[in-house]
């Protein structure tokens, strides 16, 4: 049985650049049914009832037909939104959470791809802003690219291309709608004020190991 992992923080924690309302909305009723219609899907498989979401969609291919297509999209919300719940939360007081703070590999290896801090937030952000209709933006790493930027659509997962998801921005509509309506670009600016920095960088050192 999957469950809905618990937050580490308050709904209103992230307030004002993520709104409390959004945030509980998002979390119980959102990522709710991404793991209830999950649990569903694999009803009737119980070989396939132990694996995390995460070894479903990394093996989407052994997946059954009958459901590949349930896994893809309730898995890979399960999977998005459990890693998203992480990778944001309250701004660090002490500053040590920001990537200004951070001297880890992370940090070296964005300025090393992208050119600079700088330049790798700005092609996030186009990223982002540019994805037609439901999706996420991503940095992913790749054995063989490396560190990337790159949109997927609905909740396809980084993992079902073989790729590990480094930091994620959910940019569905009821992600932001009720705070920014329809000013995506507004919502993603204010994303980078909750980026919770060391799990982030948590995640690429396991990601390269
Ligand atoms: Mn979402």
């Amino acid at each position: 049985m999957h469950i809905l992992p618990q937050l580490s923080y308050a709904y209103d924690a992230l307030e004002p650049h993520i709104d409390a309302k959004t945030m509980e909305i998002h979390h119980t009723k959102h990522h709710q049914t991404y793991v209830d219609k999950l649990n569903a899907a694999l009803e009737k498989y119980p070989d396939f009832q132990n694996q995390t979401a995460e070894e479903l969609l990394r093996n989407i291919e052994q997946v059954p037909d009958e459901i590949k297509k349930a896994v893809q999209n309730h898995g890979g919300g399960h999977s998005n939104h459990s890693i998203f719940w992480t990778i944001i939360g309250p701004a660090d007081p002490s500053g040590a959470g920001t990537p200004a703070g951070a001297s880890g590999k992370l940090v070296e290896d964005i300025a090393a791809k992208f050119g600079s801090f700088d330049e790798f937030t700005k092609k996030f952000n186009e990223v982002a802003t540019n994805h037609f209709g439901s999706g996420w933006a991503w940095l992913a790493y790749g054995q063989e690219e490396g560190l990337h930027i790159h949109a997927l659509p609905n909740q396809d997962s980084p993992y079902m291309h073989k790729h590990v998801p480094i930091m994620g921005l959910d940019v569905w509509e009821h992600a932001y709608y009720l705070k920014y309506q329809n000013k995506r670009p507004d919502y993603i600016a204010a994303f980078w004020n909750v980026i919770n920095w060391k799990e982030v960088e948590k995640r690429y050192e396991e990601a390269v190991k």
